[in-house]
């Protein structure tokens, strides 16, 4: 079918919906929602089959609801309605909640239901719920839709409404003062569903040494209590304020007043106002903890929950740090885990951003972040895996790829490529590790059409080496399982002596420090060069500004280059009808 997907921005849901149905065969195009004339432009030029909204913030016109047949990805139970759906769920501490996929009508959210998922609520962020159970159950939800679409079946509704006791109705645009905070009052539990109720936006606002701020990134502090509301401690980015019966970590903030206003490391946007405060280690089982190793075995298991998957220089060092001790350690293999929700995202640009000088610390950033996948690449002591439960961007997944095994969970979306970043040349040794892996002529093309790509793909071209289905937990059983068997005598021995021979080859044909210099000094160029484009793109990711039209990457049916095999242009070309 073709299918165009009208989004207020290429968010991850929407990304996840446009790889499967791609991967299923269709042909897919995207549209931002800019304004009411563009979309219908859109719609024009692609003459869709079927629309899907997966990410939508307003209206879908009459013009079109009424012509074609529009769905709406709402991320509720069946009947709920509003803008705010998972906020409600997470403050209300819902146990269940769920997808509903409903066609566009005059009233929002008030059309007939095509499908609906529910699933269990986690204690997470509403982001994390999105990304994980809300993006799973909307993708199952879409597909059940679009199999009546496709059957032209009884349009919608062959819901069995006794097989879903669950029921919603119209809840409000969620207000701060909806979930404010009562530092007196609240307990640690209510403190952190008030965070990731708004988790990550727009946050939660609160004030902390006269400053208002945005809050986010809230965890329990084991072990720690104090007067409720005071702040009690510092560890790393975070501070820790406590509640009436224990305390919570706040990793970062946001000052919308300020020189930088957006989400940054708590201590960084505080650090002229902080008092004297008890500094527990970062990392350390009483502190902030980002980093953390256990062994098993003969498998030790590195993990590291950055925020947003960005890894800032101090961030990269601290992981080396761990990596290199983890090298040390009396174990064959090595598992670098990332975070529950990202695996790496490559650098800080928010971090960047703030930045006194954003060239340098670029410069350094991208430095300690080579400076890892050098030091991963290099290991002859051990097996190492990247195992990709949550979704990598950029440099992330390149980092990834200097192990030697690369294990994705199914449902993980990967951008393994920089351009978008204003035409970042991009560095972490992918100029070696891509061609290896995949071939010099797969490396161009996974480069330059900026798309996602999920586990599927990404084992078919060698980015990755498999893929483990189920859940997050199920996925992480399996990938100890594989990690242990990786580790016996037998596959060791066959491997680390491939390994080694090969990594030996290779730095014949070419060392690994050309790689990087040249890298490098094409990044230099994109740094500190005449061309500001990445600066530019920089601002523009961070301050979060609305894209004013739609990539011809995503969006095929505006795209005119010769080769593109979705172009609208191509199939009804020009010369085509010229010559008839
Ligand atoms: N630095 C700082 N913040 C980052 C980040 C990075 N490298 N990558 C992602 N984030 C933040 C986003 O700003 C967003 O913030 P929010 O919590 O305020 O919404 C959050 O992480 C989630 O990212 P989002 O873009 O919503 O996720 P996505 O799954 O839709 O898209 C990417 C993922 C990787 C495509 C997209 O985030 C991206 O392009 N990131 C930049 C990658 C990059 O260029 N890195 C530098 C080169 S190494
Ligand atoms: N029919 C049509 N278009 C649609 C929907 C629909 N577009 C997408 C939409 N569903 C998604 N659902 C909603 C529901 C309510 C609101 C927005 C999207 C809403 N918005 C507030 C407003 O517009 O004033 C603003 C809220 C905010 O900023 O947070 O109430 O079913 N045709």
């Amino acid at each position: 079918m073709r299918i165009l997907l009208l989004v207020h921005s290429f968010n991850s849901l929407s990304q996840r919906v446009f790889v499967e149905l791609d991967e299923r065969g269709h042909e897919v195009s995207v549209e931002f929602d800019v304004n009411d004339a563009n979309t219908i432009e859109a719609v024009e030029l692609f003459s869709p089959d079927v629309i899907i909204a997966p990410f939508l913030k307003r209206a879908i016109p009459e013009a079109i609801w009424k012509n074609h047949l529009c769905l709406i990805v709402h991320p509720g139970i069946e009947g709920d309605k509003g803008p705010s759906a998972v906020d409600w769920a997470i403050l209300k501490d819902e146990k269940q909640w769920g997808v509903t996929v409903l066609q566009a009508d005059e009233e929002m959210d008030a059309g007939p239901v095509w499908a609906t998922r529910n699933f269990d609520m986690r204690e997470a962020t509403k982001s994390s719920l999105y990304r994980n159970e809300v993006t799973n159950a909307a993708l199952d939800a879409v597909l059940e839709a679009l199999g009546k679409v496709e059957q032209r079946s009884a349009t919608h509704l062959a819901l069995d409404d006794a097989a879903n006791d669950l029921h919603g109705t119209w809840q409000p645009a969620m207000k701060q003062s909806d979930r404010q905070i009562n530092w007196h009052e609240d307990n640690t539990q209510t403190v952190l569903r008030k965070i990731r109720s708004a988790d990550g936006v727009p946050g939660l606002h609160d004030e902390l040494y006269g400053r208002k701020l945005f809050l986010f990134d809230g965890r329990e502090a084991v072990g720690l209590e104090g007067g409720a509301g005071e702040v009690i401690a510092r560890s790393g980015p975070a501070l820790c304020r406590a509640t009436t019966d224990g305390a919570v970590w706040i990793g970062h903030v946001r000052d919308r007043g300020s020189d930088h206003p957006f989400k940054l490391p708590a201590t960084c946007v505080l650090s002229e106002l902080l008092p004297e405060l008890p500094e527990i280690p970062v990392d350390s089982d009483h502190g902030y903890r980002e980093i953390s190793v256990r062994a098993q075995g003969a498998v030790c298991f590195l993990s590291f929950d950055f925020y947003n998957g960005a890894m800032s220089t101090d961030q990269c060092e601290r992981l080396l740090e761990a990596y290199v001790q983890a090298a040390k350690q009396d174990t064959r293999v090595i598992v670098l885990e990332g975070g529950d929700d990202f695996w790496s995202n490559g650098m800080h640009l928010n971090v960047i951003e703030a930045s006194q000088n954003p060239a340098e610390e670029s410069w350094r950033n991208i430095n300690a972040i080579n400076d890892l996948a050098k030091a991963i690449i290099e290991t002859t002591s051990h097996l190492t895996i990247a195992a990709i439960s949550g979704n990598a961007g950029a440099g992330g997944v390149f980092l990834a790829r200097a192990c030697d095994e690369v294990w994705v969970r199914e449902g993980v979306l990967l951008n393994p490529h920089y351009k978008d970043m204003g035409n970042l040349y991009g560095s972490e040794y992918w100029s070696y590790l891509l061609p290896r892996f995949v071939g010099a002529q797969k490396s161009g093309e996974i480069t330059n059409r900026r798309l996602p790509m999920g586990a599927s793909e990404a084992v078919r071209l060698g980015l990755a080496d498999r893929s483990f289905g189920g859940s997050t937990t199920e996925c992480a059983e399996m990938v100890e399982i594989r990690a242990s068997e990786f580790a016996s005598a037998d596959q060791f021995n066959k491997r680390i002596a491939f390994k080694r021979q090969r990594r030996l080859v290779d730095e014949g044909k070419k060392p690994l420090a050309d790689y990087r210099r040249e890298e490098l000094a094409k990044m230099k160029q994109n740094f500190f060069g005449f061309d500001p484009s990445y600066h530019v793109a920089r601002y523009n990711f961070v301050y979060k500004v609305a894209k004013s039209r739609t990539p011809v990457t995503l969006a095929r049916h505006r795209d005119q280059r010769p080769d593109n095999p979705g172009s609208v242009d191509q199939r009804h070309s020009p010369f085509e009808r010229k010559v008839s």
